[in-house]
């Protein structure tokens, strides 16, 4: 729980990166070579959507060729928004009895070799964050529109949840299990980005206590962008939902539920 960062923290116990994957077929084996190399304890789970490209028998091939299972691949039916991925992906971390999980795109966005500075955060931390927007953040090869709709997403919620977090839409973070598991995931509906708003609200409201890192994002240099006008207006009508409810519960003088 947040006091600050004064609590003593438990060890960290094992790390999984979960990879979520739709249409990701070039892109797959190079992160998972990238990740294997820059945390070599840490296992990995790819989450696919039955993607029809063929990235969920790539990642097949990945998980044969890997010693000790430390390749895993979640099948999926069909595709059901980024949000579905990860909850399912948590859930088969946490059943597996893994201490640290971990989100990452596919597509070379978020550097594996970051990672380690993220894990040692969390060694004081309940949840990181990966940030483009302190200090020493930064995005690379990113059209100026979709960082203004980042930029202004981040900002929007953080002003209507009262976040004081900087980055609360990106998708690069590391979780201790305990905090996924005392967020109450099983009442989360989000499915497209806004999940990742959920997600860093929802630990802000408990009271755990949240720290970003600074990051470096690249813009994917192949394959298609799942980025849509539904998954806006999703995360449009959700973060404005949550804001309004949040302050008439503060009106009202009851908690958040
Ligand atoms: N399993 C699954 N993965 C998805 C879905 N939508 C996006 N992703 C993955 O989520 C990550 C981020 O998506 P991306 O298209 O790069 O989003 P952008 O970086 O915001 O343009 C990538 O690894 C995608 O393959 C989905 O519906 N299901
Ligand atoms: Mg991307």
């Amino acid at each position: 729980m947040n006091d600050g960062g004064q609590r003593r923290y438990g060890p960290l116990g094992r790390a999984l990166v979960i990879i979520p994957t739709y249409n990701e077929a070039e892109n797959i084996k190079p992160i998972v070579t990238r990740v294997r190399a820059a945390v070599p304890d840490a296992d990995i789970l790819v989450a696919d959507d039955n993607s029809p490209d063929g990235t969920g028998k790539i990642a097949d091939e990945l998980a044969a060729a890997a010693a000790d299972s430390q390749v895993q691949v979640l099948h999926r039916q069909a595709k059901e928004g980024l949000g579905a991925a990860y909850l399912a992906g948590f859930r088969w971390g946490i059943e597996h009895g893994y201490g640290v999980l971990v989100e990452m795109d596919a597509d070379g966005s978020h550097q594996p070799e970051e990672l380690p500075r993220l894990l040692t955060a969390l060694k004081g931390a309940d949840l990181v964050l990966g940030s483009r927007w302190v200090p020493g953040g930064r995005v690379v090869n990113w059209p100026k529109s979709r960082e203004m709709i980042s930029r202004g997403g981040s900002t929007y919620s953080r002003l209507l949840l009262g976040l004081r977090t900087r980055d609360v839409t990106g998708g690069y973070r590391a979780f201790r299990s305990e905090t996924l598991q005392g967020i109450g995931l099983d009442e989360v509906a989000s499915q497209g980005y806004c999940f990742q708003v959920d997600l860093a609200r929802r630990a802000v409201d408990a009271g755990y206590h949240v720290v970003e890192v600074p990051i470096t994002f690249v813009d994917r240099e192949i394959g298609d962008s799942k980025m849509s006008r539904d998954i806006l207006v999703e995360a449009l009508w959700r973060v404005t939902s949550w804001g309004v409810a949040a302050r008439a519960n503060r009106v009202l003088g009851r908690k958040p539920s």
